[in-house]
């Protein structure tokens, strides 16, 4: 195939996403760009033979852990907030991250009371309040109902504040500005299914979730979410849940913000109202531009972050091809669309949406993207099934009161500067 076979979308160098996809297609990229391993890796001379070749390898070991080599990939504490056994937040790598599933090690955290050390079989799940049958259950007995397991995302309401609050953009990498939202697959057992045993009353609407730690996080929920998705989950990613995201099991409520997903789950009051906690009436509340207050705002709006190539990167070639590539998600719904744009906004391209495209999941997106090495600006702007799409910073920032930052959700920028060097930037 000849090199004019390569299609440009849109400007600044974004290529047909389906490129890869036909066969023969993908090679003439790599040789019209100078990576395939006949255009390089081969050039060299003798094949050599390593030690690790020439000597058995090591043993291994019960529990599995990353290569020495990737020490670098680690949660890191929110720069800032000040760290106390009592309330610490953890981001994740995103920028380190490939595919939908964030290792459990690198989940992100939120502790507002740090993480109690609970013993599993003292551990009760109550259920009570406006119930027919008031319930209590030790794990074992609620870890015999059937389970489900279903790959989503969480995301806490304050999720790249900085970019909502800060009058100058701030130049921080992915982890550091996105690194409150993770994916996994979640197991555990439809809170339906014990909600239909306690049989709610008549006047019931109302659940208010209570966690064991300390300080005792609780949140106020609707009944009929309750009954339509949430899980008690006690396994993520295959394994039993980790400390830091509520072991021995937790509240997980697809698709809204993080700090209702109550983690060390302990107590479920079934009510008529809300019970107007000390989160919902106060960090958890929004105030509009007009004044108007929105409490209870429970779902995640779609929202998009190109991971490759983002904040603190650097291009390691100053012109020439390069996947862009990141992470979508809605707390509505799936994906439908996301589109990238190589000059700033001027012309946008659909990216390849990668499967499986799943409700209220992480969707990964690609686009392939030959720069011309002149320093421009990158945007992604997903879509998700129902028609919602993200605003850019400055619609965000005019629908909310000054200072507020919950639900940012805008377009994000990477300026992508001529010495290969990424950078947050407002666009
Ligand atoms: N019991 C309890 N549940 C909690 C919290 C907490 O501090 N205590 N933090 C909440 C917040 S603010 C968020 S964003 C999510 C984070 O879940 P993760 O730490 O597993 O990522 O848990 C929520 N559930
Ligand atoms: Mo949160």
């Amino acid at each position: 195939m000849h090199k004019s076979a390569l299609r440009f979308v849109a400007g600044n160098g974004l290529l047909d996403r389906r490129a890869f996809l036909k066969s023969g297609y993908g090679l003439t990229i790599a040789t019209a760009i100078g990576l395939s391993p006949a255009g390089r890796a081969l050039a060299q001379t003798e094949p050599s033979m390593p030690a690790w070749m020439t000597s058995l390898g090591a043993g291994d070991s019960p529990y599995g852990s990353p290569s020495p080599h990737e020490s670098q990939v680690l949660r890191q504490p929110q720069p800032s907030t000040p760290q106390t056994a009592g309330f610490s937040i953890w981001h994740s790598p995103l920028q380190h991250q490939r595919g939908i599933i964030t290792p459990s090690g690198l989940h992100f955290a939120v502790h507002h009371n740090g993480i109690p050390a609970i013993e599993p079989e003292r551990h009760r799940l109550l259920i009570h309040g406006l119930v027919e049958r008031p319930l209590q259950f030790d794990l074992e007995r609620l870890m015999r109902y059937p389970m489900v397991s279903r790959i989503q995302f969480l995301e806490c309401a304050g999720n790249t504040a900085a970019n909502a609050l800060s009058p100058t953009a701030l130049d921080g990498d992915c982890r550091e500005l996105f690194g409150q939202v993770s994916g996994s697959e979640w197991s555990g057992v439809p809170l339906s299914y014990l909600l239909h045993e306690a049989g709610a009353k008549s006047t019931a609407r109302w659940v208010i979730c209570e966690g064991a730690d300390g300080g005792s996080h609780s949140r106020s929920l609707p009944l009929a979410k309750l009954m339509d998705d949430a899980i008690i989950a006690f396994y993520q990613n295959g394994e039993r849940l980790r400390p830091s995201q509520g072991y021995p099991l937790r509240l997980f409520v697809p698709g809204w913000e993080g700090n209702v997903s109550i983690k060390w789950l302990h107590r479920l009051e079934v009510s008529d109202s809300p019970a107007f906690s000390k989160d919902e009436s106060g960090l958890y509340t929004r105030i509009l531009s007009d004044g108007d207050i929105l409490v209870f705002g429970f779902p995640m709006e779609v929202k998009s972050v190109i991971t490759h190539p983002s904040g603190q990167q650097r291009l390691p070639e100053l012109k020439g091809f390069y996947e862009v590539s990141g992470l979508a998600w809605s707390g509505r719904g799936r994906i439908a669309k996301v589109e990238v744009s190589a000059d700033n906004g001027r012309s946008w391209a659909a990216a390849q949406l990668q499967g499986p495209r799943l409700d209220k999941s992480l969707t990964r997106f690609s686009i392939p993207w030959q720069w011309s090495g002149a320093a421009t600006t990158l945007l992604s702007r997903a879509t998700d099934e129902h028609g919602n799409t993200q605003p850019t910073r400055s619609e965000w920032r005019s629908r909310y009161a000054a200072h507020s930052f919950n639900h940012y959700n805008a377009i994000q920028a990477w300026r992508v500067q001529r010495d290969g060097s990424v950078e947050n930037v407002y666009a």
